[in-house]
Parts: structure tokens; C-alpha cells; sequence
């Protein structure tokens, strides 16, 4: 198939479609999808909203708020303005971008799978793609910050083509520089090369095995893929059933030419078998090992000769594999790139007249997102849960929840936050290798239905903060806040700490089979900082409220998480983040953790040591800023400009150390504040987390998240150390 001719502007400085036609539905449970209106009446009907308007970066005209006179009326006009931005169902949508590898599988997996996008849709993912080329050269980087990669730029000029660009097109043009000056396509890494070949741009000799035999092998083996980190795993399984049938789209004329414009040689002339291990140096963050690049050549030489019975016994295994995933989760799979991969190879096997094949393409929706410059797909189907858990304890923190213009939002979130815990196991459980899920909350909805350690602590203390209030009913009860502590106490890894979504499964050697050569520490789960202080500080909020269920349990998890915190602080003082740029976002965690235990600044010297490298960082303007490369060499590397949202995470920290100076608290409250729009926003600023020690992705909300929550909290604290220095 092909898609429908498309005249395309030749740059951003035009509108691609009306902006005031777009409309942001939120569906059942927190769902998200953009929906463009095709006539005045419509759009009469159905004005647009300010929520719709901001994510859409037009102006929202809200009103100027009164000048902040203190630290909390700057919170309390912060939270005037997010209000607005509060969804109809209680929960703050948002836009979850960052990453650039994931609109080209969508893209290319829509495509090979006969399924269309409407022209509006086409045209804003064009407008994205235009606007994230990089300036300097006109490529893609592996995320929306990063330098030019032939990662993102094979793939998002195939992506960019297939949506209807023309090859000659100026943009196209720059990209093609820069993709053949860097090596041309076969320099891909591992994925790329993966999604050309199913495009057929690229042949499957020119790739290292993805044999889907392994899911053949017994479970106990100590590297049988279930025991993977779950990402990994979840992609490994529709890949590996993708290569095992050797999927590839037919010519035509799109594919002839593509084979063209990719390569920096003649595509016929190329020998494939060579290209396995051929990366572009500057995709190359974790190179192959010894252990990896001796197995490949014994995988291929297998390829040349499967044993057809084996080969189609190991198919069938993980085709039921793919099933049980899309079945667990409403089709939307755990994240966007298995989503895609589980499309495909469900149209593979049951065509365009089957259930899976509509609901598959229905799914889609749920990870497009329109933004200000362009539709984008998502590195989840959003961060719901993440954004309303920390927002609602902001609030409460900072004593803002009894202010009689708060409660009604407040009511609505917890209306919210009830309606999405998960309340039973996976659908298919042990069968599909699934950690429990009764009783946790997930990073983005009750849908998606994966426990994520951290998301089921901060949705169980968003909980138990709201349900505080006075004038808030107790939706959940006790009986299911216990199902999370239950859950939660299954989750601790032997050394006190907690990983991501499921306990460590595989030995730490498995790394030396990363095969994606752009991310690291993917093969296995590992423990977290971060994902260890939620639960620490989920269960002793639990238990200082309910201090007769599992206490003793609950103390011993948090003594010997804190033992794993001890341990992980780096030598210079501080934590290394894995999921927030960087070190003030770990340490604030690991601090607040600390806190929990009675060390503070006064009577620890492990805390000293953070707070003072912290303060040693704070920059003349009263804020700090780290860059995203600092997650990537596990280093301080100071980013261009002052980051509020990091500001207020250094200042939580020094906050939760008890930190007895006011000074540098009351310089980084400054800064906040003069960044404080009149309107009670703040400006976006760089990006603020990151994945696999390489990949940025953008959490929005945060800059109305923690700004508030600082504010709020530095108030009172502030005051308090005043109170003390007269006493
Ligand atoms: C996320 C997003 C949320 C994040 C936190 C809750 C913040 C973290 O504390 C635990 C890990 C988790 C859940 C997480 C894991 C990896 C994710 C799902 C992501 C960063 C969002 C996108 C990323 C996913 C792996 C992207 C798809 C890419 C692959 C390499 C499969």
C-alpha cells in the first residue's frame, strides 16, 4: 500500500494544520487521544480548552495572578494555573515526548501493516520531525537533545518518506547529508536495523540473530529471556517472532527508492553478513562483548540450517507470548516499541479481517500525542499516575489542600487515584511470566496493568495524603491499601533495595548479551535509588496510619533498604539518578529515604557530605543545572543554563537533610519565584528525565510539580529556621 499524495510545506514557519481544530479527549480511566474537528460547527460545539490550548503551546490567556509576596502565594499561583490544566476525570494529561526512535516505528509498523493515518495526522507528525531535525546538520538524535545518530536518522527519514515527503524536499535533502556522511544506513544499530529490515530497506542477513528459540528453553536456565529486564524481554519476544518468519514488506516503488536514498553505496552491491557489528561510533554506547560477538556467528550459522519443526514450534511459542501481552493490556503492550512490533506480528499472523488487527490499530492512539511542535508518539500511553501522585502531595505538604479554592481538584484526583489501582493479578499471570499487579499502581493507567515499584508507593502516599484531609471520603480502604504493602513487600531485592517493575530475575553477566549497542544496564532489572526511597517512605507512611499490618515486616524492609542506600551513595556524596537528570534528582530521593531514619544534617556525616556537594554546585544565580550527559558518563556535567526543576529538587534535598542554613534555600526559593510567570506558570526549560543511561524523555509537569511543592515546603521551613535562630 501507499499513502495518498500530500503537499507538504517546505518548512515550520507555516501552519501544517489549524491548531484551533484540535482537541484533547480523555477517555475511560485516564485515556488520551487528540481528535481534529473538520468544521465550524464542530468547534463551535466544542470550544477549546485552556488545557487543550497549552499542550497545544498556544496562548491559554488565563488571567495575571496578584505578585507573589512569599514562597507559598508563589505555590498557590502555580497551583491556580495548573488547576486549569486538570482533565475533567481529576488527573493532569500530559505530553510524555523526548525520545526519537519511537515515531518511526510507529510509522513503518503502521505502514507494513496496511493502516492509514488521516492527513491531518500525517502532516503533524511531518511538522514534528521537521522541527526536531537538528540544527546544526538535519538529522535526529536518539532523543529530542541529543546530537545526530544514525539511530534516529535512518529511521525518521524512512518515517519522514513514508508519510508522504518527498525525497527532494530540503529537509530530506540535509538528512540524507548527514545519514551518508555518518556511514549511511547500514551503520544502524541493532533496532534500526531491525525496523528497515521489516520495511525492507534493509536484509535480515545484515542482523545478528534474534533466534526465538530461546523461549523453547526451560525457565530455569539462568538466561532464559523471562528473566530479563521486562522491557527488554517484552521486545525481545515480537522481534524474535518477527525475525523468525523473516517478515518483510513487498517492493515497491517507496522500497526501491528508499534502498537508494539510505546507503552511501549501491544497496545490491552490499554484503550484508559484514554489516552485523558495523555502528555508527556515535550510536555506540555499549559495545558488544567478547561473550556476545562469540555467539553471533554460531546463531548464524544455525539461521542458515533451522530445523523447520523447531523453528515453527518456537514461532508458535512466542506468537502465544505476543497474545497474552496484548490480551494483559488492552493491546496497548507494555511501552511503544513493543506495541508496534506486537502489531505487526499480529497482522502477520491473523491479517486485516481479525479483532486484534482493529484493536491493535485503535491502540495506536493512546501513544500519538499533538504538542507545539508536532505529533509525537509517546514514551508510554502518558505518566498519569507519576504527574497526579506527586502534584497531590505537593499540595498537601504545603498545607495548600485546606484552601477552600484547592478542594475540589483535590476530591477529583483522589476520585482518580482510586479508580486506577489495580484491584486483581495480570489476566494471564504466571503464564506470561508477570509479577503480581493486585493492589499496585502503574505509571500511567489502571489499563496498562504493570506494577511499577515506585508508581504503586507514590499512588499509595498520594492516597493516604488525600484521604488525611478532613473533608476527603476514604475511597480506598484499608483492605486494599493493604493489597499494595502486600505487593510491595514481594518486590525487595536481597540487598535491601528495589528495582523497577518486577524483583532482580537474571545474574548480572547477562548484561555482557546487551545487544542494542545504544542503552545500558538493559538486561536485567537493577536497584534503584529512587524506586527504593518511594517504597521506603509509601510503607512507613502506611504504617505510622495502619501500624497493625505487617509492622514488623515493614521495619525490616526499610532497615535494610536503607542499608542499600548507604551503600550506593557515591564517594563525592551524592546518588546517581537512572530516571531524572541526575544527581539532584537522586539525592533528593536517598535524602528524603535518610531523613525517614532519623540522619540529618546535625548527626550525619553521610548526609553532610550530600548536602555540601549539593551547595557546592549551587550556581551565583541561586539554581543549579545538570545536563542530561551527566546520566549518560555518571558524572556532574553542569548544563548551559540554571534548571528550575532542579533547583527545587537540590532545595528538597537540603530540605529533607534538615539543612540548618537558610541561605542557599532562600537563593534557589528566589530563583523559582523570578522564574514564575504572571501568570502563575513557569516556562519548559531542558529536559528532565532519562532512560538506559542514554535516552532523554521529557516529564512537563514537572515544572508545575516540584516548583510547588519546593515553595510550599521551603515556606514553612524557612520560617521554622528563623523561629530557631531567634530562639
Ligand atoms: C519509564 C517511565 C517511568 C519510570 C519511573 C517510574 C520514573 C522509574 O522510577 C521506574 C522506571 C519507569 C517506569 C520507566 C522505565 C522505562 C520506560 C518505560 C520509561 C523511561 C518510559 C519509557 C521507557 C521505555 C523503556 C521506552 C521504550 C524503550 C525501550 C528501550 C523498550
Amino acid at each position: 500500500m501507499s499513502y495518498a499524495p500530500l503537499s507538504v510545506p517546505k518548512d515550520t514557519s507555516v501552519a501544517f494544520t489549524d491548531s484551533a481544530s484540535w482537541r484533547l479527549v480523555v477517555g475511560a480511566g485516564g485515556r488520551h487521544t487528540w481528535k481534529y474537528l473538520h468544521t465550524e460547527e464542530e468547534r463551535a460545539n466544542w470550544p477549546q480548552t485552556a488545557l487543550d490550548k497549552f499542550w497545544l503551546g498556544l496562548p491559554t490567556n488565563l488571567p495575571e495572578l496578584p505578585q507573589a509576596d512569599s514562597p507559598l502565594a508563589a505555590a498557590q499561583n502555580g497551583y491556580t494555573f495548573y488547576k486549569h490544566l486538570q482533565a475533567h476525570d481529576g488527573h493532569w494529561p500530559g505530553e510524555y515526548g523526548g525520545p526519537m526512535f519511537l515515531l518511526p516505528g510507529l510509522v513503518i509498523g503502521s505502514y507494513v501493516s496496511g493502516m492509514g493515518f488521516t492527513t491531518e495526522e500525517r502532516l503533524e507528525m511531518i511538522r514534528y520531525l521537521f522541527n526536531r531535525a537538528h540544527p546544526d546538520d538535519g538529522g535526529w538524535g536518539i532523543h529530542v537533545e541529543g546530537p545526530s545518530t544514525m539511530f534516529g536518522t535512518a529511521m525518521n527519514y524512512a518515517a519522514l518518506r513514508i508519510l508522504g515527503v518527498d525525497k527532494d524536499h530540503p529537509v530530506c535533502v540535509r538528512a540524507r547529508g548527514i545519514m551518508h556522511e555518518l556511514g549511511g544506513a547500514t551503520a544502524s544499530p541493532a533496532w534500526a536495523k531491525f525496523w528497515l529490515a521489516i520495511l525492507n530497506v534493509y536484509e535480515w542477513e545484515g542482523m545478528n540473530p534474534i533466534p526465538p528459540e530461546l523461549w523453547l528453553l526451560p525457565d530455569a536456565l539462568p538466561f532464559h529471556p523471562h528473566r530479563w529486564w521486562i522491557h527488554t524481554r517484552t521486545v525481545y519476544v515480537p522481534m524474535s517472532y518477527l525475525y523468525g518468519v523473516k517478515f518483510q514488506h513487498p517492493e515497491n516503488d517507496l522500497i526501491l527508492s528508499l534502498r537508494e536514498e539510505l546507503y552511501a553505496e549501491n544497496y545490491y552491491k552490499i554484503y550484508w553478513p559484514a554489516q552485523r557489528n558495523n555502528v555508527c561510533k556515535r550510536d555506540l554506547y555499549a559495545p558488544h562483548s567478547l561473550l556476545y560477538d562469540s555467539i553471533n556467528p554460531i546463531l548464524s550459522s544455525y539461521e542458515q540450517c533451522t530445523f523447520p519443526p523447531l523453528r515453527r514450534a518456537a514461532n508458535d511459542r512466542a506468537y502465544k507470548l505476543i497474545v497474552l501481552e496484548d490480551e494483559n493490556t488492552g493491546y496497548q503492550t507494555l511501552g511503544p516499541v513493543s506495541k508496534m512490533m506486537n502489531l505487526v506480528a499480529r497482522f502477520h499472523r491473523e491479517g486485516t479481517d481479525s479483532d486484534a488487527y482493529k484493536l491493535h490499530m485503535e491502540k495506536r492512539y493512546d501513544f500519538m500525542w499533538l504538542g507545539a511542535e508536532g505529533m509525537m508518539m509517546c514514551g508510554t500511553n502518558g505518566s498519569q499516575l507519576w504527574d497526579i501522585g506527586f502534584i497531590t502531595q505537593a499540595i498537601v505538604e504545603s498545607g495548600l489542600a485546606d484552601a477552600e479554592e484547592n478542594k475540589e481538584s483535590l476530591l477529583e484526583a483522589l476520585d482518580w487515584l482510586d479508580k486506577a489501582q489495580m484491584t486483581e493479578h495480570p489476566l494471564h499471570y504466571e503464564t506470561s511470566y508477570r509479577h503480581g499487579t493486585k493492589g499496585a499502581w502503574g505509571f500511567s493507567t489502571k489499563e496498562q496493568g504493570y506494577t511499577v515499584s515506585d508508581c504503586a508507593a507514590e499512588g499509595m502516599k498520594a492516597v493516604l495524603y488525600l484521604q488525611d484531609l478532613s473533608y476527603a471520603p476514604k475511597l480506598v480502604s484499608e483492605e486494599r491499601l493493604r493489597d499494595t504493602v502486600d505487593l510491595l513487600l514481594t518486590m525487595q531485592n536481597s540487598n535491601g533495595g528495589y528495582a523497577s517493575y518486577e524483583p532482580i530475575r537474571g545474574p548480572s553477566w547477562l548484561e555482557w548479551l546487551n545487544p542494542a549497542e545504544v542503552f545500558g544496564d538493559i538486561m536485567i532489572e537493577y536497584n534503584y535509588p529512587e524506586c527504593t526511597t518511594s517504597v521506603v517512605t509509601a510503607l512507613s507512611h502506611f504504617r505510622n496510619r495502619y501500624p497493625h499490618y505487617r509492622n514488623r515486616e515493614i521495619q525490616q524492609t526499610i532497615k535494610r533498604a536503607i542499608g542499600y542506600l548507604h551503600a550506593t551513595q557515591r564517594p563525592e556524596g551524592v546518588w546517581l539518578g537512572s530516571w531524572g537528570i541526575c544527581f539532584t534528582y537522586a539525592t533528593q530521593f536517598a535524602l528524603e529515604s535518610l531523613s525517614l531514619n532519623g540522619e540529618t544534617y546535625s548527626n550525619s556525616a553521610r548526609v553532610r557530605k550530600a548536602c555540601d556537594y549539593l551547595v557546592g554546585k549551587q550556581r551565583s544565580d541561586g539554581g543549579w543545572g545538570e545536563s542530561w550527559e551527566s546520566c549518560e558518563q555518571s558524572r556532574w556535567i553542569e548544563h548551559k543554563e540554571t534548571q528550575h526543576v532542579q533547583t527545587c529538587w537540590a532545595v528538597m534535598s537540603l530540605m529533607y537533610a534538615q539543612y540548618p542554613y537558610a541561605d542557599p534555600i532562600d537563593q534557589g526559593v528566589r530563583l523559582v519565584m523570578a522564574r514564575q510567570l504572571p501568570d502563575g506558570s513557569w516556562p519548559q526549560e531542558a529536559i528532565e528525565g532519562i532512560f538506559n543511561k542514554t535516552c532523554a524523555i521529557a516529564y512537563p509537569n514537572f515544572k508545575f510539580s516540584f516548583p510547588i511543592w519546593m515553595l510550599g515546603k521551603a515556606h514553612h521551613y524557612l520560617h521554622e529556621l528563623k523561629e530557631r535562630a531567634r530562639v
